[in-house]
């Protein structure tokens, strides 16, 4: 999986190889993220919206004029959607509500993205939950 997702997946990251170690490293061990460091504020973000439980930041490597990750500030296990339980049902809604204020604040309400990359094979490069907000220009369907 890890070369398939080398062959296919970009990130900010030089190192491709190493870069797929760390996140899955990360993902199983339940590690901290660099979106801890974000969130904590120790590493810089450029910051679109935050409350008490969420942040949303621009991506470092956007691939739309608009490319906003709204995270969790409590992680309780959400590494990625696929272990999401009942219990994260109230955070899980509160996410896409930010999704809507960060495309609000950006005006981009009239046409907009939001995705979640689940595991190696949808390109998931932080093991931390994240949605993208994309907009700003045309996007097309389907997307890669
Ligand atoms: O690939 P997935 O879906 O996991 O998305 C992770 C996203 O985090 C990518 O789009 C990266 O470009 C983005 N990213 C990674 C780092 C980073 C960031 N966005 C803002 N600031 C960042 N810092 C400071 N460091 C990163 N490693």
């Amino acid at each position: 999986i890890q070369s398939r997702r080398s062959l296919f997946c970009t990130t900010a990251i030089n190192d491709e190889e190493a870069s797929a170690r760390a996140a899955a490293a990360s993902a199983e061990s339940g590690a901290p993220t660099i979106f801890d460091k974000i969130i904590t504020k120790e590493i810089p973000s450029s910051i679109v919206y935050e409350d008490d439980k969420v942040l949303a930041f621009r991506d470092i490597n956007p691939q739309a004029p608009v490319h906003v990750l709204v995270i969790p500030k409590i992680r309780d296990g959400l590494t990625q959607l696929s272990k999401a339980e009942a219990r994260h049902g109230e955070i899980l809604g509160y996410l896409l509500y930010a999704a809507k204020i960060v495309a609000e604040k950006e005006g981009i309400l009239d046409g907009f993205r939001v995705v979640i990359n689940n595991g190696p094979s949808a390109c998931q490069s932080v093991y931390h939950l994240h949605l993208h907000v994309l907009g700003g220009r045309q996007m097309t369907w389907p997307a890669g």
